[in-house]
């Protein structure tokens, strides 16, 4: 067994190696320590290594409080890390348009502007903060720098790699132990100081993954199984050549808060106190009903036309400025309008989807019927983002769109409004996939002119969550 393999199963904490003949010990380690050393004339003495993530069902139901199937990939965030006396943090980025930061480490403010995209190290602060606050006393200082390969603002999950891998640094520089489930929360809770109200999915899956299946993530205690996927399946991940910051606009928060308002109003008609009740599954438990049951709910208490802010008030008995402080977000107050019925409905039918699939993969099925149900799922899920969540992206439509017959199913990934598809190919298949996208979608698309495509759409497999490296 490898030392990445031993150490990993032994415990529950992200597993500490020595660099030295790991898998870490390459030439891209060895750029990002001379970049290091040719800044802050020293040598880093740990590195931190994080993944970024394909989503391959479960999409927007994270915050509704429903579990996720994600698994690690092969791009992440790497950090070089030298804790230092003076209480100060410096930041280094291998690429030169994320310019340098510093500041006093235990004093910070993270700054949060409506439409516009927060800078770099602002989600490292996220991270930082979320440790901080767990320390409850003051840190070390850090010298770091940050290199990434993760596919930035496409639902691949930069952001939480970022965020995770700035926690598991200053975790680490500290002496704090946390286990994969704690720091996994502690990032989920900070990355929110960005803005956006995520669920805790790409941060679970940025610890927990594992190399070889993908991940069955529940929330509310966050815990995880493993999924094996059928033999033969191939994922492949397809960029969609759009790309969204999802800090820089209120269109995910309004998507949360769409479902706050929905669980909320559901609740109100069925005699249930409303005010603490957060989410769709919240609103579930308290119902006591299947996710068929809940559709039913949908079907009978929202009405498909939008809802105004006012009716939304009248039905909930309150004022606007209470609406605002209950369930909307600083982003959010400003929307007149919300769509109801057709958020819940998606995240209800999504949620029976990633329990359709994930029995699928559990289940002792004949090869070819499993993966054509998976490929059918993923299907219907991005059907369902398109036209009842409204969060793809014409280019993600096509690019679902030209794999029909190639591929058995895809689907937007993450959140959405640009970014990736995630296809579900097998080993015989995979290699026509990608050669039809290339050719269709690809070439002689003048936002894909001069890249190299083979870093637009490549096949992913599972692997492994975070990682802290020892130099010495
Ligand atoms: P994603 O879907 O990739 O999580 P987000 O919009 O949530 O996209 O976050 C993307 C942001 O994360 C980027 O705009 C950038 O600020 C930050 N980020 C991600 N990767 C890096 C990196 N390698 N270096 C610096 N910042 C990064
Ligand atoms: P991306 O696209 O990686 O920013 C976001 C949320 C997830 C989840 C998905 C949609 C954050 C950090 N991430 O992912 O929690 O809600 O969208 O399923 O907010
Ligand atoms: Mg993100």
């Amino acid at each position: 067994m490898d030392q990445e393999a031993d150490n990993g199963i032994k415990n529950n904490y992200p597993p500490v190696l020595q660099l030295q003949g790991s898998r870490l010990h390459n030439a891209r380690a060895t750029r990002l320590k001379d970049h290091f050393v040719a800044k802050y004339k020293q040598e880093p003495e740990f590195f931190v290594r994080v993944p970024g993530r394909v989503n391959l069902i479960g999409e927007h139901v994270d915050y509704c409080g429903y579990s996720v199937l994600p698994m690690a990939i092969q791009y992440d965030i790497v950090m070089a890390v030298k804790p230092i006396s003076e209480p100060q943090l410096q930041l280094t980025n291998t690429d030169s348009s994320h310019s340098d930061f510093q500041c006093d480490i235990n004093s910070f403010s993270i700054e949060v502007k409506k439409g516009v995209s927060p800078p770099w190290y602002s989600y490292f602060l996220c991270g930082l903060k979320g440790v901080l606050e767990v320390l409850q006393q003051v840190s070390v200082g850090m010298l770091v720098a940050v290199t990434g390969s993760v596919p930035q603002s496409s639902g691949l999950s930069s952001s939480s790699a970022l965020v995770s891998a700035a926690a598991l640094a200053a975790a680490h520089a500290n002496n704090v132990k946390m286990t994969k489930l704690e720091i996994a929360s502690v990032s989920a809770k900070s990355e929110r100081y960005i803005g956006t109200q995520g669920g805790g999915m790409d941060q679970a899956i940025a610890f927990l993954g594992t190399k070889g299946c993908a991940k069955h993530i529940q929330f509310n205690p966050l815990q995880s199984e493993d999924v094996k996927l059928p033999d033969g399946a191939v994922f492949v991940i397809a960029h969609s050549l759009a790309v969204l910051n999802k800090a820089k606009t209120s269109d995910f928060n309004c998507r949360v808060a769409e479902c706050r308002l929905a669980s909320q109003i559901m609740a109100k008609k069925r005699g249930l106190s409303w005010e603490k009740l957060c989410s769709l599954a919240d609103l579930q438990s308290a119902v006591r009903g299947s996710l068929d049951e809940m559709i039913s709910l949908v079907k009978e208490f929202l009405h498909e036309e939008p809802y105004s802010k006012e009716e939304i008030c009248c039905e909930l008995e309150v004022s606007a400025g209470c609406l605002d402080q209950l369930s909307l977000s600083n982003n959010t107050t400003h929307i007149s309008q919300f769509k109801l019925h057709q958020r819940a409905l998606h995240v209800y039918q999504e949620a029976n989807r990633v329990k359709a699939f994930q029995e699928v993969c559990q289940k002792d099925m004949e090869t070819s019927a499993a993966l054509s149900k998976l490929g059918e799922l993923m299907g219907q899920s991005h059907e369902s983002l398109r036209n009842l969540y409204e969060c793809s992206h014409p280019n993600l439509d096509k690019l679902v769109l030209l794999g029909k017959g190639k591929a058995l199913g895809s689907r937007l990934t993450g959140a959405g409004w640009g970014g990736c598809i995630v296809a579900l190919t097998t080993k015989d298949t995979v290699s026509d996939y990608i050669d039809t996208l290339k050719e269709k979608f690809y070439k002689g698309n003048p936002a894909a002119f001069g890249r190299d495509l083979d870093s637009l759409v490549f096949a992913t497999e599972p692997n492994t969550g975070a990682e802290i490296y020892e130099v010495n």
